[in-house]
């Protein structure tokens, strides 16, 4: 408000505005390759075309970042944070120009100045910071947040190191370290914007000028957060909003400087590095906590940075402590972030000395938690030992914030005495420990959920005391999504058109459900024709992909059969290769003319195993083995491949996801949270196998029964099954029995390498129930064998199910949660 008239003028009149025609693109490119990137004509190959483009479509970003960033500044109304230690968010530069609506534009620039755009496209190195569904899921959010115009921020953590990259030699999984900030166009880094983080040190205890007692933090060690930006452009809005990703330095506090001139070099020279360690690499495990200690420093590190960056910019508002939640919702992605709930505590009362009972009912109004896994194995506790050292300030509010959830329970239900064992946050347990969820539970106002399945078996099993204790209100469901813009304008471009050429326009791109009006062209030859091609060239396209990193011919007039996910014993890529081992086997025993009769199948799997996940190694390993009998026996041809994809991430997913005609959803009933690989194929025009578990029970009640093969055991029956298991009643299924013999036998090679994975199933109770389902998983792909002979009825079952996919937007559920959880409006740019 009180700067002159004329520097704003001066302003105004130079300020950047960013390309909009071809040329003004050619120009920005060649600006940038010249300039920015001291190259020519002469010396600009594909990664430097790349860099020109991007760092065009950089300042266009730019541009409406900060302009969202001062319309949400002077909005003055709530915003949501979106805390996630994992977003995986794949390539940035096609997005951004899909975005922004302006590929077309850079196609032509492109090729004026000699490239093809996907050659160029295609240089980027995937941003892979995060392991799994739970990272992509952040990562679409973060594009409907923006699509729909919602002051939203993500915060993570800038690792280094983002997830590995598989190689596959001679069979195996070879891990190779993943440094992808070489040249990293999308990041804007903040030197100005640093948080002092502590830890380890003391509490002592101090009276104040009132004669209150406060605790003051001290000693320890200071390591400093750098913010790094990132823009998220939305789809057809100038909205852009931010992605605040937290690097770690070391201080430059004193002590550092008393080292060094005390001639003590190396002695701050390691100092350095131990700060930059926090945020260097992203733990690779995906539904599995292993309580390491620099885990903790990670955790806690990055929520300090965000929440006293969130403070900050609440405080420029002027407005009251009391009005925080309403002007601040910060979203939990599971309970990695939990810690933030207990700093936000301590900075109210220890910091900005507010009694504890009404910074605690800002707290619970102001966090929700989604939780995304029941799979014991991956519930985050902390040990109490390891948390009193490293945060002693945050285990004592721990404790008081458990003294008093357990005095009100008491007193609410006074005969329950076992209750106050089973609820309590800490866990009596040598050593004792911290249950994470307890703690996200008890500080949130909302806990969700990601699928209908999962938020029921929540509330029956995890928190069914807390269910009791708060009511059922607390407790909800939001069923995941995913971005319509990359799953299906970006991965399958070709699709996207037709689609659009026939509902009169990209609209169905922001409002799925208008998908549904494809159901009206089931009889329209051309356009039925057409999606078949599609079909075809995106399977071509996936051939030759295989053809060049495995050097194996499939036939793209094969059925393919897909699976691609982290590997898991939960989601059971056992289960499939002991299938496709027993359709081997079926094939050899048949004669030339059953033979004929048989559909051709290209069986393809991919995905990473964490790195010390032994028998998830060992499952890569029996389909690389299966892989080489199978693909090079002259008796089975082209009837059966298998084929294992290196490397699987989001760029890969792009090229697979368009190319199914089947994919696996197979998990054990119950213990996939929701999935959302299974409703990107189906946006893609594949069908699925599955089990009926997580969002593939919802898929399936929205496309219909008859568009879905399901199979297998029902959640409410694994239980039972289990038990009786472990007493004795167990079946070993013939036809399995018969795999494993042939895998005992050496037919794959050394059967030794596979006999724990053979044993688990035969001797050590069959966890995940791989025979109670193999009989009834075999049977179903009969049924998908039969079905395919009839394309026409094939094609349909897809066009009807891709009409029918409109609920499973990401959009519809980040409105879901902006209505139900945080009580945010849209802020949409002016004009
Ligand atoms: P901060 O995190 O509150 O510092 O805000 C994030 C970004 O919003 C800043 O980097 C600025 O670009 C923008 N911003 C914040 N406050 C203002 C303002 O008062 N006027 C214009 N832009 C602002
Ligand atoms: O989150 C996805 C769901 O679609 C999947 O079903 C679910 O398995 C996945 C600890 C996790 N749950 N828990 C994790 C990841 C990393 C880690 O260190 C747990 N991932 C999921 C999105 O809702």
């Amino acid at each position: 408000a009180s700067i002159p008239e004329g520097q704003r003028e001066a302003w105004k009149k130079h300020s950047v505005r960013g390309f909009t025609t071809k040329d003004q693109f050619e120009d920005e490119t060649v600006r940038h390759i010249e300039t920015t990137l001291a190259r020519s004509l002469f010396n600009c190959d594909e990664l430097a075309a790349y860099s020109g483009a991007a760092l065009a479509f950089r300042d266009r970003l730019v541009i409406e970042w900060n302009k969202t960033q001062q319309r949400q500044t002077f909005a003055d109304q709530k915003r949501v944070y979106y805390l996630s230690l994992e977003f995986l968010m794949g390539r940035a530069l096609d997005n951004a120009m899909l975005n922004v609506g302006l590929k077309d534009v850079a196609r032509a620039g492109l090729k004026d100045l000699g490239f093809r755009i996907e050659d160029v496209i295609s240089q980027e190195h995937d941003a892979a910071l995060g392991n799994g569904g739970l990272g992509r899921l952040a990562a679409c959010f973060l594009d409907s947040m923006a699509t729909l115009n919602y002051p939203a921020w993500g915060y993570g953590l800038r690792y280094r190191y983002g997830i590995f990259k598989q190689e596959i030699v001679d069979g195996y999984q070879v891990e190779i370290p993943d440094y992808w900030l070489d040249f990293n166009p999308w990041e804007f880094p903040r030197h100005d914007i640093t948080v002092d983080i502590q830890f380890y040190g003391y509490v002592r205890k101090e009276k104040d000028d009132d004669g209150k007692t406060v605790a003051i933090w001290e000693g320890g060690e200071i390591v400093d957060a750098v913010a790094y930006d990132v823009p998220i452009p939305g789809y057809g809005t100038a909205t852009t909003n931010n992605l605040r990703l937290w690097s770690s330095k070391a201080s430059k506090g004193e002590f550092d400087f008393q080292k060094f001139n005390s001639g003590e070099y190396e002695g701050s020279v390691g100092d350095q590095q131990r700060a930059e360690t926090i945020s260097a690499v992203l733990y690779p495990n995906d539904n599995l906590e292993r309580g390491k200690e620099l885990r903790l420093k990670q955790q806690y590190f990055w929520c300090a940075a965000s929440l006293f960056d969130i403070v900050r910019r609440f405080k420029k508002t002027k407005n009251p402590w009391s009005k925080f939640p309403d002007m601040v919702a910060i979203q939990l992605n599971d309970t990695h972030p939990t810690l933030a709930i207990v700093e936000m505590q301590r900075i109210l009362v220890d910091i900005e000395g507010l009694d504890w009972v009404e910074a605690w009912s800002i707290v619970q109004g102001t966090f929700s938690y989604a939780n995304h896994t029941v799979m014991p194995e991956a519930l985050e506790k902390w040990s109490v030992p390891l948390m009193q050292n490293l945060l002693p300030r945050h285990l004592q509010i721990i404790y008081e914030v458990n003294s008093q959830f357990l005095q009100y329970v008491e007193k609410t239900f006074p005969k329950d005495r076992d209750m106050l064992r089973r609820v309590s946050i800490i866990e009596e347990s040598q050593p004792k420990m911290v249950r994470m969820a307890y703690l996200a539970t008890i500080g949130s106002h909302k806990v969700n959920g990601v699928a209908e399945l999962h938020s029921d078996l929540i509330k029956t099993t995890i928190f069914k005391d807390f269910v009791t204790i708060y009511g059922p209100d607390k407790f909800t469901n939001v069923t995941n999504g995913i971005t319509p813009r990359r799953w299906l304008h970006q991965a399958n471009p070709r699709l996207s058109e037709l689609i659009a050429s026939k509902l009169g326009g990209y609209d169905f791109l922001t409002d799925l459900t208008k998908l549904n009006k494809l159901e009206h062209f089931l009889d329209d030859a051309d356009f039925k024709k057409e999606w078949q091609e599609i079909k075809y060239a995106n399977k071509v396209r996936l051939a030759q992909h295989i053809k060049d990193t495995t050097g194996v011919s499939v036939d793209p007039k094969a059925l393919f059969d897909i699976q691609v996910k982290r590997i898991h014993e939960y989601k059971r890529q056992q289960l499939n290769i002991l299938g496709v081992i027993h359709r081997y086997l079926t094939i050899k025993a048949m004669n030339p003319e059953e033979r004929k009769k048989l559909a051709p199948r290209v069986s393809i799997f991919g995905g990473k195993a964490a790195p010390g996940y032994w028998m998830a190694k060992t499952v890569i390993h029996l389909v690389c083995s299966v892989g080489e009998v199978v693909n090079n026996d002259k008796d089975v041809g082209d009837l059966l491949k298998v084929i294992y994809i290196e490397d699987y991430n989001v760029s890969k997913a792009e090229i697979i996801t368009p190319a199914s005609d089947i994919s696996e959803h197979i998990s054990t009933a119950g213990t996939e949270a929701s999935g959302t690989s299974n409703m990107k194929f189906v946006l893609n025009g594949g069908l699925i196998i599955g089990t009926c578990d997580g969002a593939n029970i919802e898929i399936t009640r929205e496309i219909g029964e008859s568009n879905i093969f399901l199979f297998g055991n029902l959640a409410e029956d694994v239980e039972d099954l289990r038990h009786a298991h472990t007493y004795g009643d167990f079946h070993l299924d013939p036809d399995l029995n018969r795999v494993f013999e042939a895998i005992k036998s050496g037919r794959f090679g050394d059967a030794g390498r596979f006999s724990a994975l053979c044993n688990s199933i035969i001797e050590h109770g069959d966890y995940y129930l791989v025979s109670d389902d193999f009989n009834s998983y075999v049977k179903t792909h009969e049924l998908v064998d039969e079905a395919y002979k009839d394309q026409e009825a094939w094609l349909e079952k897809c066009i009807t199910s891709v009409a029918r996919m409109g609920f499973f937007s990401s959009d519809r559920c980040i409105q879901e949660y902006a209505e139900m959880i945080w009580n945010v409006e849209p802020l949409p740019p002016k004009e």
